[in-house]
């Protein structure tokens, strides 16, 4: 009885797992494998917003993600966290991210990101924003980042608060 009800409760808890909100397709691009593209939503007005996405390369040769782009945003950025003077500030890479045969890059929240800037328009939970990424080797990749709520620190995330993680909120330039 213990173990059946025991079960149960496992079932219970893996289509738990299965119904959360589902995270953008894998896009395969070469050597390339991008996963888990997303963004935030845009509280009142602001007119930026970060991109976060897993980079895996599977091939024998590095590969570098140069620029990117996208049709809402008037300029978009690749982005890093850096400390200055004890202030953590982002800072354009003008170089771009390398990613090394066989290892996997994460661009996330208090880290490296895209930066969308003049945004056309508000991103909203359950938008899909489509954004172009340029590497090197690759070419051009569409990928469209899934919209998670305005406090998400991770792609399913549905947007429950964390304290004062590193973000772009009152971030200086
Ligand atoms: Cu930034």
């Amino acid at each position: 009885m213990r173990t059946m009800l025991k079960n149960v409760l496992l079932a219970t808890f893996a289509l738990t797992i299965c119904a959360a909100p589902a995270v953008a397709d894998d896009v395969k691009a070469g050597d390339l494998v991008i996963s888990q593209a997303w963004s935030r939503a845009t509280p009142g007005g602001a007119k930026v917003a970060g991109g976060y996405l897993t980079i895996e390369n599977k091939g024998t040769a590095a590969d570098r993600l140069v620029s990117v782009s996208a049709d809402i945003a008037g300029k978009a950025e690749i982005h890093e966290m850096a400390m200055d003077n004890g202030v953590m500030k982002m800072r354009q890479l003008d170089k771009g991210i390398s990613i090394d045969p066989g290892k996997t890059v994460k661009l996330a929240p208090g880290g490296n990101h895209l930066m969308l800037q003049e945004l056309k328009g508000p991103f909203k939970q359950g938008d899909k924003v489509p954004v172009t990424l340029q590497f090197e080797k690759a070419g051009k990749v569409a990928v469209s980042l899934d919209v998670q709520g305005v406090g998400a620190q991770a792609p399913g995330d549905g947007g429950h608060m964390m304290k004062k993680m590193p973000d772009h909120s009152g971030m200086k330039m």
